[in-house]
């Protein structure tokens, strides 16, 4: 049984919208920590990370509060690097998802310090792999792939590793549940040879077909998994309460299968969840079902199953 080490993250100055910022809060009222109980040893809750507030500016040079969010990353890399070190699994509660940048930044490092091969999947409606030069809204939330892969906004990782090569290599990472990616961004992506599963790719094969070809490769050896769980992954009917919602989405059973066929590697390591928006949310049920898919991601099934069987 691993020990899990929650933390809360309320940034949102990456996001289009204000609210994310309340993300971990909505989590905990969602009794997150109780439901996780069942499946850690022990689960440690250390509260929130201090950080800037949002100061609602215009962009500058293509970006808004690059200085608030790198403040935000690097409190946050320190805190999964201390959880890492401690052999405990960080969850990160979002939060915009431009903080990936400085969990994955701290898994990676522990993943080389520890001889690990590490594997990032990525669900999200969107594909966040925006430069500044290319993105339309200069919100940061859209560009932490784009920073993680050693493209610009490279000021976002600086000092969170070594300058010279990339914290992460496109071969590394893989995105589920695309609906909404930029058109510079979709060459982007095919420049990096980011392996992608969008939405069709989702109904032509079905969620176990990409599952089981999202997480090949993940038997041998000592792997990692970090998933960085974006929750407009989710379909906007069942998870109304995120800033940049698109229809035509994942719903509730594809989202279980892809978190029990993770769950059945035995390989998750980490996770961030991220951009869970209370001020949009009906009742609190986008936490709700995010709690209840965590679950499902820490290994509840229905039935009893044998270990490593992944069917
Ligand atoms: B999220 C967008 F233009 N691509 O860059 C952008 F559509 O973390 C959206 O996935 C980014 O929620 C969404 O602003 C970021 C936009
Ligand atoms: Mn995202
Ligand atoms: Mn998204
Ligand atoms: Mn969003």
């Amino acid at each position: 049984m691993v020990a899990i080490t929650l933390i809360g993250a309320p940034s949102d100055v990456g996001a289009a919208r204000l609210g994310a910022a309340m993300g971990p809060e909505a989590l905990r009222v969602a009794r997150l920590e109780q439901a996780l109980a069942r499946f850690g040893s022990d689960v440690l809750d250390i509260g929130n990370l201090a950080g800037p507030t949002n100061p609602q500016a215009d962009a500058q040079s293509g970006l808004r509060h690059l200085s608030e969010a790198i403040a935000w990353n690097r409190t946050v890399h320190r805190a999964v690097a201390e959880q890492l070190a401690a052999e405990r699994l960080p969850v990160l509660l979002g939060g915009d998802h431009q903080l990936a940048v400085g969990s994955i930044a701290a898994v990676a490092q522990h993943c080389r310090a520890n001889g690990k091969r590490l594997r990032v999947l990525w669900l999200d409606a969107h594909a966040d792999c925006n430069t500044p030069a290319m993105s339309p809204s200069g919100n940061l939330h859209g560009m932490p792939v784009a920073a993680l892969c050693g493209l610009e906004p490279k000021a976002l990782v600086a000092g969170l590793a070594d300058e010279a090569a990339p914290i992460l290599e496109a071969a590394q990472l893989c995105q589920i549940g695309l609906r909404s990616v930029d058109d510079q961004e979709k060459r982007m992506l095919r420049e990096l040879g980011i392996e992608a599963y969008d939405m069709r790719a989702i109904d032509e094969l079905g969620m176990r077909e990409v599952m089981t070809r999202a997480l090949r490769g993940l038997d041998t050896g000592h792997v990692h998994l970090h998933v960085s769980f974006d929750v407009d992954f989710l379909d906007p009917e069942i998870a109304p309460g995120t800033g940049t919602a698109v229809r035509g989405g994942v719903n509730y059973r594809e989202a279980q299968l892809c978190m029990e066929m993770i769950a059945d590697t035995g390989c998750l390591g980490s996770l961030d969840v991220v951009e869970v928006n209370p001020a949009l949310d009906i009742r609190n049920q986008t936490a709700e079902l995010v709690v209840d898919l965590v679950e499902s991601l820490f290994g509840k099934s229905t039935l009893v199953r044998p270990v490593g069987d992944a069917r």
